[in-house]
């Protein structure tokens, strides 16, 4: 047997051929482990689609890498050889090939990475975890920007990735004179015939072996596994995302905010789950929509609107994820504690943007921003639902959804549950936003216009009842103290009337 001197561990999230733990490697000496986990598919009860998707890929990464020259131990779900978890599969890989030592890039997630940290004393074997170049701000390099800031603001993290990356630079300032164009990017959507779709894949045999094995060992967990279109190699996930720059990213800024009935994706990119898998990579990505906008193909708040996502929030709320693990993810600023309503699962609400945004997360493993923030997430926010439960639900449903960017945007991002550390105030809404937004309401059996009664829609009251609850904890933010103001302008026959709507509702859930 040929002497294997490392062994490469790589994880479902680093399919990226210039992964940092294959660079340091040689194809001729070293091999690559990798496989399908059943502790891994678990953890959450992940949606059946994204288990399928991470199978796939990681499927296809193997042979991308077999074609490149590589050894690689590829261990199947199902196969007598599987350990069931990273740490058991090293141990017997370890007994049957007596490495010298083990490469591994560092884990996106806490959890594995607290894993790894375990694996040298406990197999008495060099381990050398290697940082994860794909993102484009390292994890001590955040740690430096953040330290000393009170606040700890997207937006000026956002300037900095610019100009660290010179991306839509014009000299030492931002393209066009502005930063960022959100202002301009909050129309709502008319619904246009022509709208584009993302390009879909269809499954070769190694998906449909994966769709098979999901169907058979996670037949019960959440979701559709059909139709099953994700790209699931790299070269398809880059022709979907030059599907959406011709098609979609002319459009992105302007109906970023908005929401149709019956269009899940809108003018989105629905490439967050290519991203996280490694399957494309964040810089070129960005590069090619600025090619875009200086070829004259997209405009600047589109384009600006787009880089932003991903060299600003994305890098951000990873930076942020690590700063604040462990103990983040049990942040729970207003003492929220009810479960979560069997909607979120079953879709049976008469709340007609609940609804839909359930019914396409079950069928597709995806909605998009505006959908997870203002309908999920400000309707479990209003209603008071334990933050880390809702945590739990945002991690298993999407394709898209690992811990290190699922949770800054749960607990941070649309629940506050840290108190402000991330978002500046709370993305509270009535239906009022949601109606101007969207056209969800127009097919409603609840009436956007009321604000209390049976008939009136329950974000309303639930939203006033919000602010009246948490009055304390909210009323200093300038932008919340508005809303105090206007609650307190309310007769008191109306703030009972709010208050018994509320309750009613919640009972009734
Ligand atoms: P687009 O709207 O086309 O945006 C382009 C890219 O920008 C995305 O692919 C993504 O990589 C990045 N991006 C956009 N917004 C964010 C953001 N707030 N944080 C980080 N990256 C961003 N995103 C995930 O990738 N995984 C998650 O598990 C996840 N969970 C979320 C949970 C909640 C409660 C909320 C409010 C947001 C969450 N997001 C998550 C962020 C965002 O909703 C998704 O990235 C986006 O909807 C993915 O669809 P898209 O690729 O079409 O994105
Ligand atoms: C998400 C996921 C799933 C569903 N399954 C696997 C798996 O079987 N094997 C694997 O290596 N990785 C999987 N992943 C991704 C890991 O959970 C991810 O690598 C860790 O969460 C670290 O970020
Ligand atoms: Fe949602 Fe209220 Fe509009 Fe119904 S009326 S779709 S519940 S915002």
């Amino acid at each position: 047997m040929a002497v294997v001197r490392n062994l490469i561990v790589v994880l479902g999230d680093q399919l990226t051929p210039s992964l940092s733990s294959l660079a340091a490697a040689d194809p001729s000496r070293d091999r690559v482990l990798m496989a399908e986990l059943h502790d891994e598919a678990t953890y959450v009860r992940h949606h059946k689609k994204k288990i399928a998707f991470v199978f796939s890929a990681m499927r296809h990464f193997a042979e991308e890498l077999r074609a490149a020259g590589w050894t690689v131990d590829y261990v199947k779900l199902g196969a007598p050889e599987n350990r069931a978890s990273f740490t058991g599969q090293l141990a017997s890989a370890i007994v049957e090939h007596r490495p010298t030592g083990i490469f591994v890039t560092e884990a996106a997630e806490w959890r594995v990475s607290r894993m790894i940290e375990g694996w040298q004393e406990q197999f008495s074997i060099p381990v050398a975890v290697l940082p994860d170049d794909r993102f484009l701000c390292s994890r001590p390099a955040f740690g430096t920007w953040a330290a000393g800031r009170k606040q700890l603001r997207m937006e000026y993290f956002y300037r900095d990735m610019r100009r660290r990356t010179g991306l839509l630079m014009d000299g030492d300032g931002p393209v066009g004179g502005k930063w960022n164009l959100d202002s301009e990017n909050r129309k709502a959507a008319d619904i246009d015939l022509f709208m584009p779709r993302p390009k879909a894949c269809s499954p070769d045999t190694i998906t449909q072996e994966v769709l098979a094995l999901v169907e058979a060992e996670f037949g019960d967990h959440f979701g559709d596994l059909a139709p099953f279109w994700f790209a699931v190699t790299r070269a398809d996930a880059e022709a979907a995302f030059e599907a959406f720059v011709d098609r979609a990213l002319p459009f992105f800024g302007d109906y970023q905010d908005a929401m149709l009935e019956g269009q899940p994706f809108l003018y989105h990119s629905v490439i967050a789950q290519y991203l996280n898998c490694g399957l494309l990579d964040p810089l070129r990505v960005c590069r090619r929509a600025e090619a875009a906008y200086r070829a004259g193909k997209a405009p600047l708040n589109a384009v600006e609107g787009f880089i932003r996502q991903i060299i600003g929030w994305r890098e951000y709320v990873r930076g942020i994820y690590w700063l604040k693990m462990p103990g983040y993810e049990r942040s729970n600023f207003f003492g929220h504690a009810r479960p979560l309503p069997d909607f979120y699962w079953t879709a049976e609400t008469g709340m007609a943007c609940v609804k839909a945004a359930v019914t396409q997360t079950r069928e597709q493993a995806y909605a998009h921003h505006i959908q997870r923030l203002m309908i999920t997430g400000n309707f479990a926010m209003l209603a008071g639902v334990d933050p880390h439960v809702l945590h739990e639900w945002y991690l298993s449903v999407y394709c898209d959804a690992y811990e290190w960017v699922e949770l800054p945007n749960t607990v941070g991002m649309s629940q506050f549950a840290d108190g402000g550390l991330l978002a500046s105030k709370p993305y509270a809404a009535s239906g009022a936003y949601i109606n101007r937004m969207s056209n969800y309401c127009g097919s409603c059996r609840y009436d956007v216009k009321q604000r209390t009664g049976p008939q009136a829609c329950p974000f309303n009251a639930l939203f006033w009842d919000f602010i009246s609850r948490h009055r304390d904890k909210i009323g200093h933010n300038p932008r919340m103290a508005q809303m105090v103001r206007t609650y307190d302008r309310f007769t008191a026959s109306e703030q009972q009337r709010i208050r018994a709507s509320s309750n009613e509702f919640l009972a009734s859930l």
